[in-house]
């Protein structure tokens, strides 16, 4: 696909939605948000800007749709087996977290291999998978979308592996990290 401006993907509401224009202007770019939600326009440099879901953004660089994404490497990652998933060209230094396995505050966690037979709730199966892979763990992944955190609450799981930043929401729901599965941002 050949276009006369180049196309960023960047989310549009979120948490990385702020510091990716603050970049874009800290780059001395001026953002025109005009009328349109869906696209901004860069006034100064050939650069049209697509505001979407962060889940969206791989898809959307790996068909072409935008020709670079601002995303965080747990998204990317998560979709390493697909063949069509675009290339980290470069980091940017902000959204840090990890994907953490957490378990209830009173549960004892002697390793990987305590994860036996055990169910792990998480928004990220694939990144999981791949952990308890190389480790030789046999566990159940149930796949959530969200709140993730309530999971042992509900008897839905024992143990989370979700993404954590400040620790606050682990500790709001009675859980202890155990293990990084990865850092990201
Ligand atoms: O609407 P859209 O689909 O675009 O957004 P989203 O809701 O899927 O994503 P969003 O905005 O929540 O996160 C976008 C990206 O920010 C993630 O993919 C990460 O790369 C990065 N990021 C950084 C985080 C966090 N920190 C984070 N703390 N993403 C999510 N969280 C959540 C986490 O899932 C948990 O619910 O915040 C909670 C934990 O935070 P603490 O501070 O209590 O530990
Ligand atoms: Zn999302």
């Amino acid at each position: 696909m050949s276009r006369e401006r180049l196309r960023l993907a960047m989310q549009k509401s979120g948490r990385l939605a702020e510091q990716s224009l603050d970049l874009l202007r800290s780059a001395g770019l001026t953002v025109n948000k005009g009328a349109n939600e869906l696209l901004y326009r860069i006034d100064n440099a050939p650069i049209d800007v697509l505001r979407v879901r962060d889940d969206d953004i791989p898809t959307l660089v790996a068909d072409g749709v935008a020709d670079l994404g601002i995303v965080g490497l747990n998204v990317l990652e998560e979709r390493e087996a697909n063949a069509r998933a675009p290339r980290e060209v470069m980091r940017l230094g902000f959204g840090r977290c990890a994907l953490k396995l957490a378990a209830p505050e009173k549960a004892s966690y002697a390793g990987p291999h305590a994860l036996d037979g055990v169910r792990i709730a998480t928004s990220y199966p694939h990144i999981l998978a791949r952990f308890l892979d190389a480790r030789g763990v046999r566990a159940e992944i149930v796949h959530m979308h969200g709140a993730v955190e309530v999971a042992p609450r509900l008897g839905l799981a024992q143990v989370v592996c979700d993404l954590v930043s400040t620790g606050a929401t682990l500790e709001a729901n009675g859980l202890s990290a155990v293990e990084t599965v990865m850092h990201s941002e």
